[in-house]
């Protein structure tokens, strides 16, 4: 038998919106008949948003904010928390302050999540179109990366990864994702475990899952850039 993980935005829907209609009809009685997990970088309540009750109930565990939070049959199993440090939130806001991003910037930058904290210089109080702008312009200017990359090298306690769109995610070293494939595998030792990801690629939020399960035997990663190569590479 053979382990699914799912990341979920950019993979299972387009970042921050429900799973599509046409989706949801080819994937769910696939799903029923498999063994599956979501390693989702939202929350829970944002996971529940995005995915019909069925999808999430037809999935054999539901893994939120990077893996700090596990839900099976809609009650919560286990929650990690984080420790920030005073100079890790000045640092950020000061990346906040100097960015060279000219256009309006919103509220809610900094948003603690069980396990981990989403870092957004934007805010995630922008508009939907704010998202866009923003994230042609950094896919131009490499803010994201340049900032995961200072707080990586200063801050090695923690570990920061490019989130989706406009954001960067900060868990405590080895309480990202990369926790999935030790619990997945603990749960299924004899089988293969394939995990499904659209930023699997360095510095990218499933690249520490990614890295996590090639090092372990018996397991294959699959980079994916839409919803629609999920379905290709699943052929339904
Ligand atoms: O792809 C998962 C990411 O989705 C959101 O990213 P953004 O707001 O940047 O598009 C966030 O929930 C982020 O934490 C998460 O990793």
């Amino acid at each position: 038998m053979r382990i699914y993980i799912f990341d979920m935005d950019g993979t299972l829907t387009p970042a921050r919106q429900p799973m599509t209609p046409d989706f949801t009809r080819r994937f769910l009685p696939w799903l029923k008949t498999r063994l599956a997990y979501l390693a989702a970088g939202s929350n829970y309540e944002k996971v529940t948003e995005q995915l019909p009750p069925v999808v999430i109930s037809s999935f054999s565990g539901i893994y939120s904010s990077m893996g700090n939070v596990f839900h099976q049959k809609g009650q919560e199993i286990y929650r990690n928390e984080i420790v920030l440090k005073k100079e890790l939130l000045q640092t950020l806001e000061r990346f906040r302050r100097g960015t060279e991003y000219k256009g309006k910037l919103y509220g809610n930058y900094l948003e603690l999540r069980p396990g981990m904290l989403n870092f957004s210089v934007l805010g995630r109080n922008c508009p939907f179109a704010e998202r866009t702008k923003y994230n042609e312009w950094d896919a131009e200017h490499h803010e994201r990366e340049q900032i995961v990359a200072e707080l990586n090298k200063n801050f090695p306690e923690y570990e920061a990864s490019v989130g989706g769109k406009i954001s960067i995610d900060i868990v405590t070293k080895g309480g990202g994702k990369s926790q999935i494939a030790r619990r997945v595998r603990e749960m299924h030792p004899q089988h293969k475990i394939i995990f499904i990801g659209d930023r699997t690629e360095q510095g990218g939020n499933d690249y520490a899952l990614a890295e996590a399960l090639r090092a372990m035997d018996n397991t294959e990663v699959v980079q994916v850039n839409s919803p629609d190569d999920v379905l290709s590479y699943l052929e339904i």
